[in-house]
C-alpha cells in the first residue's frame, strides 16, 4: 500500500498547536495565490491585445478600496503574529517539574545523560506524558537538536548553554536528527528519541546497576578540581559557599556599583570559565579560570552538584 507520510506523527504537547497555525498559515498563503492568480489570468485574458475592451483609463484612486487591503493583511499578520508568540513563549517556558537531561553534542554524535547518573549516546529514553528539559551544549561545532514528530529544534552552540523542553504524548520511537550542518558526516548524526511508559522508564534507568547520578560525580570532580579547596574548607581563602547559590539572585561587582543576577546554569558555568566576568560582590577576584580543563560534560556535572545543593534539583 501507499505508505508516502508527508507529516511526521504529532508526538507531544507542541504538536498540535504548532501544526494548527502552520496550517493556518499555509491556508493564508494558498488562498490568496489562488485569487491573485485568478485575477492574473482573467486580466490577461480580458486585456490581450486586439480585444474590443474599454481603454479610456479612467481614474482608479478609491480610498475605501486602500483602507481595506491595508486593513486585512495587517490584521491577518497581527494574528500570526500574536498567534505566533504565544507559541514561541510557551515553547521557551518549561515546566517546573520538567525532567532533567544534559546533552552535548561534538562531531559526530549526541552524548545524553540523565540526572539519574546514566548516560547514552544517540539515544534518548523518556517517559510518556511527563515534560522533559534538556540543556544542551557543543563541544565543537554549532549542531542543532531536531525532533520532529515533537515540533522542536533547538540550535546547539559551543560555550554556552540552550535548551528546550517538550512533554511526550505518545510512545514510540522518534527520529532525532541533527538540523545543522556540522561537517563530514553531518548526515548521520541522529539516533532516536525512545518514549516509553514511566515503569519502564524507571526500569531502564536502573538497569545496568545504579550508578553515581550527575550530582555525585559532580561532587567528586568538585574535589578533584580543588573547588572544594576554596569553597568549602578554606579558613585563609574568602570564597563562597555555593549552597543554595543556584537560583538566586547574586550581587555582582560593576566598578562601583552592584548589580544583580540570578545564578542560572548559564551564569554558574561562566562562573567557572570566565570567572573574571562576573566577580560576586564582596569578594576578591583570585579565583582561576578552568577554561579548556574540565569537559562539557563534567561541567554539566559540577553544575548538577551546585544545583543539588539547593534542593532544588529533584536527584532520585
Ligand atoms: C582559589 C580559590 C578558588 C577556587 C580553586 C575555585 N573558586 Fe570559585 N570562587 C572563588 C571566589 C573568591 C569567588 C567569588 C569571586 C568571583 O566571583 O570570582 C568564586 C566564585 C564562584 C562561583 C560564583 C558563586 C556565587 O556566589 O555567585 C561559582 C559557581 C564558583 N566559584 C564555582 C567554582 C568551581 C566549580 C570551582 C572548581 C572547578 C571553583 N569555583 C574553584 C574562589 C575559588
Ligand atoms: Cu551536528
Amino acid at each position: 500500500m501507499w505508505n508516502f507520510p508527508l507529516f511526521p506523527d504529532q508526538a507531544s504537547s507542541h504538536a498540535s498547536s504548532i501544526d494548527a497555525l502552520y496550517f493556518f498559515e499555509w491556508a493564508v498563503a494558498i488562498f490568496f495565490s489562488i485569487v491573485i492568480g485568478i485575477a492574473v489570468v482573467v486580466l490577461a485574458v480580458r486585456y490581450r491585445s486586439g480585444s474590443k475592451v474599454d481603454r479610456t483609463n479612467p481614474p482608479t484612486h478609491s480610498q475605501f478600496m486602500e483602507a481595506i487591503w491595508i486593513a486585512i493583511p495587517f490584521v491577518i499578520g497581527m494574528v500570526m503574529f500574536a498567534w505566533g508568540a504565544i507559541l514561541f513563549y510557551d515553547m521557551y517556558d518549561p515546566p517546573g517539574d520538567a525532567l532533567e537531561v544534559s546533552v552535548v553534542g561534538k562531531q559526530w554524535m549526541w552524548y545524553i545523560q540523565h540526572a539519574q547518573g546514566r548516560a547514552e549516546i544517540n539515544e534518548l529514553h523518556i517517559p510518556v506524558g511527563q515534560a522533559v528539559k534538556l540543556t544542551m551544549t557543543s563541544q565543537d561545532v554549532i549542531h542543532s537538536f531536531f525532533v520532529p514528530a515533537f515540533r522542536v529544534k533547538q540550535d546547539v552552540l559551543p560555550g554556552r548553554y540552550t535548551s528546550l523542553w517538550f512533554q511526550p504524548t505518545k510512545p514510540g520511537r522518534y527520529h532525532l536528527f541533527c538540523a545543522e550542518y556540522c561537517g563530514t558526516n553531518h548526515s548521520v548524526m541522529g539516533g532516536w528519541v525512545e518514549v516509553m511508559e514511566p515503569a519502564a522508564y524507571e526500569r531502564w534507568l536502573t538497569e545496568g546497576g545504579s550508578g553515581p547520578s550527575m550530582a555525585e560525580e559532580g561532587a567528586r570532580l568538585f574535589l578533584q578540581h580543588h573547588c572544594a579547596g576554596c569553597h568549602r574548607d578554606s579558613v585563609t581563602v574568602k570564597a563562597p559557599r555555593l549552597e543554595g547559590v543556584y537560583g538566586r539572585p547574586v550581587p555582582i561587582q560593576n566598578g562601583k556599583d552592584v548589580s544583580f543576577v540570578t545564578a542560572d546554569v548559564a551564569y554558574i558555568r561562566d562562573s567557572i570559565l570566565r570567572p573574571k566576568s562576573q566577580v560576586v560582590a564582596g569578594y576578591e577576584p583570585i579565583m582561576p579560570s578552568f577554561e579548556g580543563q574540565i569537559s562539557e560534560t563534567d561541567l554539566l556535572k559540577i553544575i548538577a552538584y551546585i544545583k543539588s545543593l539547593s534542593g532544588k534539583e529533584a536527584v532520585r
